[in-house]
């Protein structure tokens, strides 16, 4: 349920009934979240001050360290859903290895992990464009009570029991799903709260905005190449618009509104991509399937790989269904 003027809070609160799991430490999880990225979103807002205020290892008018946005973002994140007694463990983009939470509290109930990438496309900071937070929230696999071991984090992502991304655009938007559809609050900044603007939100069944990096097509397998020739033929409604961004979550973003396919292949420089599978791949493919879109490594569903490592990277297409079942087709041809 949606009503003019919810806000976030309202929200989880009022659909936590549709939570797989009702117990009310998801909607908790979430809003920890919530809270880091207001904190983020404000922190992002004046990098462009950086001459003013210092740049990344600077000491500041009020002797303390700046820290590189993406570095602060880590630690924002980390710390806030460290603090909450929900979290058994967190798996971070900035990290090497995962964090084992142990709970304050002594029976040490916490169910949640969660791996997150906590600002993705950091390099378009410098330039002022947007950039972004992904989440993927999993139940452990492991016993409650005991330390968080690597099958918490190796889970297929089809087992995300919650998803979702910031955007710090020109305004900031949480976008998430529980699996059950897809909503999007957008933060009112003079009062420090989200609310929802972006009831259900879905990708068109087809598009015409393919992105990807162009600059690389000369690497690209032949079943890419020819679908980017396609996107580029005068046919039918073709050629369709190019638009990359260079930041995943805005790329996504607009796609699912407008219309359109993400690509980022396998290469003969990059033999699984770039992207990497738990903190981009399957967040963004559990939300493009929750709203009405498809994502694959260009085979298979993202959602059914079995990660074998933390940092594993793959192939990533995402978008409008109709064009992603396309792009397969050519890659089926083109091998
Ligand atoms: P990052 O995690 O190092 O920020 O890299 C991920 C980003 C995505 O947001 C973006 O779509 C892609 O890298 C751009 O890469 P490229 O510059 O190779 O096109
Ligand atoms: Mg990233």
């Amino acid at each position: 349920m949606s009503r003019k003027n919810q806000t976030l809070g309202e929200f989880i609160i009022e659909n936590q009934s549709s939570f797989k799991y009702t117990s009310g430490e998801l909607s908790r999880l979430i809003n920890s979240i919530r809270l880091a990225a207001k904190v983020v979103s404000h922190e992002v807002n004046k990098a462009g001050l950086v001459d003013i205020i210092g740049a990344a290892g600077d000491v500041n008018i009020q002797g303390e360290d700046q820290q590189k946005l993406d570095v602060y973002a880590n630690d924002k994140f980390i710390q806030t859903l460290k603090n909450r007694n929900i979290v058994c463990g967190i798996a971070s983009e900035e990290e090497d290895d995962f964090i084992t939470i142990n709970s304050q509290d002594e029976n040490n109930q916490n169910k949640y992990v969660v791996l997150i990438d906590p600002l993705d496309g950091s390099s378009n900071i410098d330039v002022n464009v947007s950039v972004g937070t992904i989440f993927s929230i999993y139940r452990r696999v492991t016993p409650i009570g005991t330390p968080v071991t690597i099958d918490d984090f190796l889970q297929e992502g089809n087992q995300q029991v919650a998803a979702g991304y910031v955007v710090y655009g020109t305004s900031t938007m949480l976008v998430y799903t529980t699996g059950a559809g897809v909503n999007g609050f957008t933060l009112n900044p003079a009062i420090g709260t989200f609310y929802l603007s972006h009831p259900t939100m879905e990708f068109p069944e087809n598009g015409n905005i393919y992105s990807v990096n162009e600059g690389n097509y000369i690497h690209f397998p032949q079943g890419v190449k020819d679908y980017i020739k396609y996107c580029q033929m005068e046919e039918d409604n073709r050629p369709y618009t190019a638009r990359y961004i260079g930041s995943l979550v805005s790329d996504f973003h607009r796609n699912m509104i407008k219309g359109g396919i993400y690509m980022y292949p396998k290469s003969s420089k990059a033999t699984n991509g770039k992207l990497r599978l738990l903190y981009e791949c399957n967040p963004m493919a559990f939300i493009a399937e929750q709203a009405n879109g498809k994502a694959s490594d260009g085979v298979t569903r993202i959602l059914d790989i079995k990660p074998t490592e933390l940092h594993e990277r793959v192939p990533f297409f995402c978008g409008s269904k109709t064009m992603v079942n396309t792009l397969e087709d050519f890659i089926q041809k083109g091998k």
